[in-house]
């Protein structure tokens, strides 16, 4: 039988936009209770919103920065007050700085892209393992990348980080493996959200040219797939899920339209 959705609480972090704001709602749709974290708290809010309007039975929102071990501490005490229980984990929140070569990269965009993508699951996962029942089915959905599996130019640190996110989720399947909690990777290609804005650091022209004339996923499209692997009935654990737009065949392989 699936796991249902309806009243489980559902923790997605980088809640404020992209893949976790559609996530919200389509979890909000399945009547899921919900607790958001993004560092942007007023989009957030806005993101509660939707959710309950979608259907969630509650949505909830709060400051997280999970970069920063006291903010993600400090967001775990809040979802036990809030909730006591977390059924399903959603480690969203991360992005890409910069697309320079190694020769030219700076320090703190590669630390930023280490801190959230990788330490980042680390840290939310420790602070909310405690909150997640035993043997009923509980998730934990990591989002990785095809950028773990294939190395670009340009995109060494992301790569590396999301090659971390990767064996991250290997690891804890094993340490978790007798608990019944089970654990995911999904991974997808390209897809247009704010993640080439956030990149470029807000040069939106050159944004728009990563997706001009091929068709990328859509925010929703991940959504609806992390519903589908929350969903699965408790036996069954999707190990690993990569999803890519049709018109990519590998990372360097995206067909574009005149
Ligand atoms: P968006 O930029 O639209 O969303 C990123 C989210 O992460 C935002 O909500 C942002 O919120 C949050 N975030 C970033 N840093 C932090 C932080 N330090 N603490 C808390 N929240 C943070 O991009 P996507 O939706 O595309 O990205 C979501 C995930 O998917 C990322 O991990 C990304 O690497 C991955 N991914 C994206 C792909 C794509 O092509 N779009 C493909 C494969 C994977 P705020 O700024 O408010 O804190
Ligand atoms: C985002 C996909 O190919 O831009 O993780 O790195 S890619």
């Amino acid at each position: 039988m699936n796991f249902t959705l309806a009243d489980k609480w559902v923790l997605i972090t980088g809640a404020s936009s992209g893949f976790g704001a559609a996530a919200a709602r389509a979890f909000g749709r399945e009547g899921a209770q919900l607790l958001l974290g993004a560092r942007r708290v007023e989009r957030l809010e806005a993101v509660a919103a939707e959710a309950r309007q979608a259907g969630a039975t509650e949505a909830h929102s709060h400051f997280l920065d999970v970069a920063q071990t006291g903010s993600v501490n400090e967001f775990a005490s809040w979802a036990r007050t809030k909730a006591g229980r977390v059924d399903v984990l959603i480690n969203n929140a991360g992005g890409a700085h910069g697309l320079d070569p190694v020769a030219e990269a700076k320090d703190e965009d590669w630390e930023a892209m280490i801190q959230s993508n990788l330490l980042g699951i680390l840290r939310v996962t420790r602070a909310m393992l405690p909150l997640m029942p035993r043997d009923a089915g509980a998730s934990i959905i990591n989002i990785g990348s095809l950028a773990g599996r294939t190395a670009y130019e340009g995109g060494a640190a992301y790569c590396a980080a999301k090659a971390g996110e990767l064996q991250i989720t290997r690891a804890l399947r094993l340490e978790l493996n007798g608990t019944g909690i089970r654990v995911s990777t999904v991974d997808p290609g390209l897809a247009e959200t704010e993640f080439s804005l956030v990149r470029f650091k807000g040069d939106a022209t050159r944004a728009k040219k990563v997706y001009q004339g091929t068709q990328p996923l859509t925010a929703e499209d991940i959504a609806e797939t992390l519903v589908w692997v929350a969903s699965r009935p408790p036996h069954v654990n999707i190990d690993e899920l990569l999803l890519k737009p049709t018109d990519q065949a590998a990372i360097h392989k995206v067909y574009r339209r005149k």
